[in-house]
C-alpha cells in the first residue's frame, strides 16, 4: 500500500484488484481491508474511487441526482464508451425517464400482482422436494436452484419452454459486464451472437404468453402508458435481472443454512421465520455485490473531492458487513434485526423484482421446513468466479427426511 506516496485525489490509494479469481472467490478480506483504509478508497488499479462502508454507500444510493445510473452501473462509462448492449430502460436510466416505466412494472410485479403465483410455486416445490428426498445426494446448484427458478420465473414471465439455460448465459453477460473487460468478461461473451437474439426474440409480445408478467407489460403499451419501443426492452430487464439473482440466491441460502445447521433448525421449528432468515441471507451472501454509479458534478463526500463524469464502486456484500453498521457482521444469524440491508439496493432503484424473488424463496423454503426436510453437505462448496455476483457453481448435498 503506497501510504507515503500522496494519496490522489485525497482518498487514500489501494492497489487491490477486487477483480482477480482470488479476490473474487474470498470478497471478504480486501473488504474488510479497504473498509478500515478509509471512507472512501482511491482504487489505483481501475483510477475509480470505491466506498467500502455502509454509511457511504447509503448515501450514494440515496442520491441518485449526484450519483446517476444513466451513465451505466458497471464500470464502462456510457458517456465516454459505447454499451455492449442497449441500455436497460429501468436499471440504466435516470428520472425522469426512469420514474415513468418503473411505476408501470413496479405496479406489474408488485404483491398484489403476483398472490396469483403462490400456489403453482408451491406445486413446483414439492414436485421438486419429492424428487430431491427420492434421490438424496445431488449437486444443489443445477438439481434445486436452477430447476427451481428456471421452471417457476420463465413460466410466470410466459415464457415458452425449451432451452431456458439460455437465461442463465444472458445473464452471465449481462452481470460481468458490469465489471471490467477482464479475461471473465470475455469468456461469457462468446456465447453472446447467439443468445443475445434469442433473448431478445423472447422479449415479443407474439412470443409471450397471454396474461402473464411480460404480456401485462404490452397490456401497457395498449393503455399508452409506455411506448411500443419500451416494451420488449422492459421484458428484456426480468429476463436480465431476475434468473441469475434469484438463483445464486438459493443457493447462498442454501449453503448459508448447511454451514449454519442450528439456523436451519430454528426456520425447521418454525417454518414463519423463512422470510426474516431470506433477508439475512440477502446481507450475509449478497448475491449482487458490485456496482457503479457516475458522478453528475463535482462532489465532496467523506472529506474527498470527486470529479464530475467519475465512475465511484459500491459492494453491497462489503457494506451488508460494515462493523459500524452490523453486529457480528461475519455472523450468520437469523434471528437479528436485519432492517436497512442493502442487499436488494434502496432507494429509486431498489430491487423492482424483489417480491418475485422473495416469493420464489419464500415458496421453496417454507415448504423445505413444513416437511421437516434435512439437507447437508457432501463435498466442498465452489464458488463462481464472476465480476459482479457472489454465488456458488458446485453445491454437492444429501436431502433426508429430517
Ligand atoms: C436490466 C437489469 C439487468 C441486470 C440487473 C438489473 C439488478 C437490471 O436489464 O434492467 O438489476
Amino acid at each position: 500500500m503506497p501510504q507515503d506516496a500522496a494519496p490522489p485525489r485525497g482518498a487514500p490509494a489501494s492497489d487491490i484488484d477486487p477483480f482477480t479469481p482470488k479476490n473474487i472467490l474470498d470478497p471478504y478480506t480486501w473488504h474488510h481491508e479497504l473498509r478500515e483504509l478509509g471512507p472512501m478508497v482511491w482504487l489505483s488499479r481501475y483510477g475509480c474511487y470505491f466506498a467500502p462502508r455502509y454509511a457511504e454507500a447509503y448515501n450514494i444510493i440515496a442520491d441518485y441526482q449526484t450519483f446517476c445510473s444513466s451513465a451505466g452501473v458497471g464500470f464502462t462509462n456510457f458517456n465516454k464508451e459505447t454499451p455492449w448492449r442497449q441500455p436497460s430502460m429501468l436499471l440504466e436510466a435516470d428520472p425522469p425517464e426512469h420514474t415513468r416505466r418503473r411505476a408501470i412494472v413496479g405496479r406489474i410485479l408488485s404483491a398484489p400482482n403476483l398472490r396469483a403465483f403462490r400456489a403453482g410455486f408451491e406445486v413446483e416445490a414439492n414436485a421438486l422436494i419429492d424428487r430431491l428426498l427420492e434421490a438424496g445426494e445431488v449437486e444443489a446448484m443445477h438439481d434445486v436452484a436452477q430447476a427451481f427458478v428456471l421452471k417457476v420465473f420463465p413460466d410466470a414471465v410466459g415464457i415458452a419452454d425449451g432451452d431456458r439455460m439460455n437465461l442463465i448465459k444472458y445473464g452471465t453477460m449481462v452481470f460481468n459486464a458490469f465489471g471490467p473487460k477482464n479475461a471473465i468478461f470475455d469468456d461469457c461473451m462468446k456465447d453472446a451472437a447467439e443468445v443475445a437474439p434469442w433473448i431478445m426474440e423472447r422479449c415479443l409480445h407474439k412470443n409471450l404468453k397471454p396474461g402473464k408478467l411480460g404480456d401485462q407489460v404490452y397490456q401497457a403499451v395498449a393503455g399508452g402508458q409506455i411506448t411500443e419501443e419500451e416494451a420488449p426492452i422492459l421484458v428484456r430487464s426480468f429476463l436480465s435481472a431476475g434468473v441469475d439473482t434469484t438463483i445464486y440466491a438459493v443457493g447462498n441460502a442454501l449453503w448459508s443454512f448447511a454451514t449454519n445447521r442450528a439456523e436451519w433448525a430454528k426456520v425447521k421449528a418454525n417454518p414463519a421465520l423463512v422470510k426474516q432468515a431470506f433477508e439475512e441471507v440477502l446481507r450475509y451472501e449478497s448475491p449482487f455485490q458490485t456496482f457503479f454509479r457516475t458522478t453528475t458534478r463535482d462532489v465532496e463526500l467523506a472529506g474527498v473531492t470527486i470529479p464530475g463524469n467519475e465512475k465511484v464502486m459500491l459492494n453491497m456484500g462489503s457494506a451488508n458487513r460494515d462493523p459500524r453498521k452490523w453486529e457480528r457482521a461475519d455472523v450468520f444469524d437469523i434471528s437479528r434485526d436485519v432492517r436497512g440491508h442493502v442487499g436488494l439496493g434502496y432507494g429509486i432503484h431498489a430491487c423492482i423484482g424483489q417480491m418475485i424473488s422473495r416469493l420464489e424463496n419464500d415458496v421453496l423454503f417454507t415448504e423445505l421446513a413444513r416437511r421437516k426436510v434435512d439437507f447437508e453437505m457432501t463435498g466442498p462448496v465452489q464458488h463462481i468466479v464472476h465480476n459482479t455476483l457472489r454465488g456458488i457453481s458446485r453445491l454437492p448435498m444429501r436431502f433426508k427426511q429430517g
